[in-house]
């Protein structure tokens, strides 16, 4: 069976998301980021970066989420990987760029967050931090809205791995608290995208953490 090392309440949650929705029988083995669980030898023979996710498929260990999901989605899925290598071309374009170009700046927003998990450091430096991300953030957001603007996912018609794995990191701007009403079309589909049923039972046990 497939193993999945980490908590839902990490980058983890993009892979439990995908393999939820494969309907893929998996068993999340508990690997924590806090009090070193990411650092014992056990861990660091599976993932020598000592960071969460890392996946067991058979033989093979793979680490990085959104490869781990590209990977979950060309053997497992159906649907989730693209028909043509044009468009396996895209998913790897938007997984790249999601990581590149959104990852770091929604992180310092949900780690300011009410909710967050940031570490002790003042008021100020929060505050200096979020606007500098905020404003980072404003051209990639605006490309993925006009991107989706006409077009009710990245790749077209239908939900694919590319809306998976661009999705699973744009969730941490809502779960900062971030207001994107002034990007319509990147609101509209971000919403439905969490509203699927693998996507709720992953914000379920993130939630439940
Ligand atoms: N690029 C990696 C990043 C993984 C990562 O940074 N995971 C965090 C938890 S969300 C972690 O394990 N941190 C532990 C550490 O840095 O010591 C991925 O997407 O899988």
């Amino acid at each position: 069976m497939i193993v999945l090392y980490g908590i839902a309440r990490s980058r983890a949650q993009r892979c439990i998301w995908m393999l939820e929705e494969l309907g893929q029988p998996y068993r999340l083995e508990t690997v924590t980021y806090r009090g070193g669980g990411t650092r014992t030898p056990e861990y660091l023979a599976v993932n020598p970066n000592g960071k969460i996710p890392a996946l067991r498929d058979g033989d093979l260990v793979l680490w990085e989420s959104l490869a781990i999901n590209l990977y979950l989605a060309e053997k497992y899925g159906g649907g989730l990987w693209p028909a043509t290598v044009e468009d396996r071309g895209r998913a790897g374009q938007w997984s790249h760029w999601a990581m590149g170009e959104l990852e770091g700046h929604l992180l310092t927003m949900l780690e300011a967050a009410p909710e967050g998990e940031a570490e002790e450091v003042s008021a100020a430096v929060v505050s200096a931090a979020v606007a500098d991300a905020e404003a980072a953030l404003k051209k990639p957001l605006s490309i993925l809205n006009d991107a989706l603007s006409g077009r009710p996912h990245l790749l077209g018609a239908d939900f694919s791995v590319a809306d998976l794995n661009v999705a699973v990191i744009a969730a941490w701007g809502l779960w900062a608290g971030m207001d994107f009403s002034a990007l319509p079309a990147l609101h509209k589909w971000l919403t439905a995208c969490l509203e699927r049923p693998a996507a709720r039972k992953m914000i379920a046990m993130r939630n439940a953490q």
